[in-house]
């Protein structure tokens, strides 16, 4: 499908399914420079647990191929991990964001002086020619000693990446997305894309 699309120099079009807006238009930011509009699919998705991110996006993306017609899909999985609290949430993020927050979070922080954290984002692309294949994309930062900022979503308000002084929620998605891990994760597919419709035109 994709060698095809991409044969015919059509495709511009990728689905990811997931339920949040925000990651929709940040890859839609990314994207943008390689030509790649990206739409929202709605499918309630099964997220097993699991330390490793790569291992919860790939179950469940194979869970919904044979669901829906549209190609290619993508499905995007992220974390925010802290070193001081051994790695939490990581992959429990969506849990402990709807549990106790960024103020919980905050917390958990209060009095400790290794505030580093870092935010990862796995991105895997399903196509029926392809198969899949896997993009990841890391930013570090720390974690901020109060919320910041009314932009973005989840744990933006507490993050500060590294060469910024402000939160992600104190940054437009524009800006937010020259930093972040989903934004890394996106362009590596974009550069991939590129790089194979690049092989084919030759
Ligand atoms: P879908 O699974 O429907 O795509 P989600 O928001 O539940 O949407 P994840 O499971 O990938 O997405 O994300 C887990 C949590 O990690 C998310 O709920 C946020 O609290 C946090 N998170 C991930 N990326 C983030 C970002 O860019 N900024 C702030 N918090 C983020």
């Amino acid at each position: 499908m994709l060698r095809k699309e991409l044969g015919k120099g059509t495709l511009s079009r990728i689905y990811l399914i997931t339920s949040n807006r925000h990651k929709v238009e940040e890859a839609n930011i990314a994207l943008k420079p390689f030509g790649i509009e990206v739409k929202q699919l709605h499918i309630k998705r099964l997220e097993i647990q699991s330390d490793d991110l790569v291992e919860i996006a790939i179950f469940s993306l194979r869970e919904v191929i044979n669901l829906v017609n549209e190609r290619p899909l993508v499905v995007e999985d992220a974390g925010l991990f802290i070193p001081a609290l051994k790695g939490f949430p990581g992959p429990y993020s969506s849990f402990v964001y709807k549990t106790i927050g960024c103020q919980g979070i905050l917390k958990l922080m209060e009095g400790v002086e290794d505030r580093r954290a870092y935010f990862k984002s796995v991105v895997v692309y399903y196509d029926d020619d392809v198969g899949m294949k896997v993009f990841e994309g890391t930013v570090w930062g720390k974690i901020a000693t109060e919320v910041r900022g009314t932009q973005g979503f989840g744990f933006d308000p507490i993050f500060i990446p590294e060469g910024s002084t402000r939160t992600f929620a104190e940054m437009g998605p524009e800006e937010k997305t020259k930093y972040s891990h989903r934004g890394r994760a996106f362009r590596a597919l974009g550069y991939w894309i590129r790089n194979i419709l690049e092989q084919q035109s030759k």
